[in-house]
């Protein structure tokens, strides 16, 4: 295997302590002006300000029970304040910078091998897409997870919608890039804007997940809001945040991390705790909040779901 140097761009394995988490959380509500009092009430200010949120209404959508965890939900607090979101900062605490994003008017552009391509409307897309909720697990590739309940449609519903043509084999997602907001775009080594991929087979995939809110309401601007891509048997890199654009593609797109070290974050980053990451062990993870080590599962628990989709491609780099 080559020797990898460490890129000063590269993701770090320092999945942060405890004590960061509430650094970083006392660091915002101290720039938000915003005591513990307040906070008593739960959960974070970005939270409280869903409320004028044009989709507020469409919340809290039915649970799907379908999708059980294994571990306690993560606390709303530290899922909404320990993010990686490098639009905004190369760091866990962007909830703050993110506030400053712009989430109306916000358009989706559907294109490439489709049979119409089109841009709509957030508000007009959404009300179309059949929501649920669903528990899900998340592993980062840093080796830290969590377990939260998004809100949102499965993927295939907007798959339907697009009418990807029969040469469509892959769909290429990308994020808003507004350097007026985002301050991570003046990084420019980076590949903006942020893009992913999947396989038309696992964006249809009843796991493939957009997600439109958290906790039972709109989806907080630091976790991707107005929608973003949960693929819980991948490792989070791949489900990129706030989707402007769904690309239908014949060719496999190369994604943002894959372009910044291919070696290390490949296309596929199925979750698997036997295939280490060059530069430390994925064998177990630690738990957002709490702090326990955990065993790492095979694609991240969801097997059952998913391992069907990938038998027949032995010679991939599947866990990476
Ligand atoms: N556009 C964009 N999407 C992104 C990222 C990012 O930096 N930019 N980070 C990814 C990574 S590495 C992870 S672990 C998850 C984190 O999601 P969370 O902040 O909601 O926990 O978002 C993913 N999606
Ligand atoms: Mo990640």
């Amino acid at each position: 295997m080559p020797v990898i140097r460490r890129k000063p761009w590269a993701l770090p394995e320092s999945a942060a302590t405890d004590e960061s988490v509430y650094r970083n959380r006392r660091t915002l509500l101290k720039a938000l002006g915003i005591g513990p009092l307040i906070m008593a009430g739960g959960g974070v200010p970005a939270l409280a300000a869903a409320a004028t949120d044009p989709t507020a209404d469409l919340y809290p959508a039915t649970r799907n029970l379908r999708y059980r965890l294994d571990r306690p939900e993560t606390e709303k607090k530290h899922a909404t304040t320990y993010n990686n979101f490098y639009e905004f900062g190369s760091h866990k605490g962007i909830a703050e910078a993110s506030q400053a994003m712009k989430l109306r008017p916000w358009e989706v552009r559907i294109d490439g091998l489709v049979e119409k391509e089109m841009t709509i409307g957030f508000d007009d897309l959404i009300r179309q897409m059949p929501l649920e909720e669903r528990v899900y697990r998340h592993r980062c590739v840093e080796a830290w997870s969590m377990a939260v309940p998004w809100s949102g449609f499965a993927f295939k519903a907007l798959v339907d919608f697009a009418r990807p043509l029969g040469s469509a084999k892959y769909v290429l997602m990308e994020t808003q890039a507004d350097k007026e907001t985002m301050p991570g775009l003046n990084q420019t080594w980076y590949p903006w804007p942020y893009t992913e991929g999947l396989t038309l087979a696992e964006a249809t995939n009843e796991l493939a997940f957009l997600a439109t809110g958290l906790y039972g309401k709109p989806m907080p601007k630091q976790n991707g809001a107005p929608m973003r891509l949960a693929v819980p048997w991948k490792y989070g890199f791949k489900s990129i945040k706030s989707i402007v654009r769904f690309r239908f593609t014949e060719g496999r797109p190369i994604s943002f991390w894959e372009r910044i070290q291919a070696q290390e974050y490949g296309f596929w980053a199925n979750v698997n705790p036997k295939v280490d990451h060059p530069r430390w062990s994925q064998a177990t993870e630690r738990v957002l909040g709490t702090n326990d080590r955990v065993p790492t599962l095979l694609y991240n628990g969801y097997g059952e779901f998913v391992a069907d989709l990938y038998k027949d491609m032995k010679e991939e780099n599947l866990f990476m």
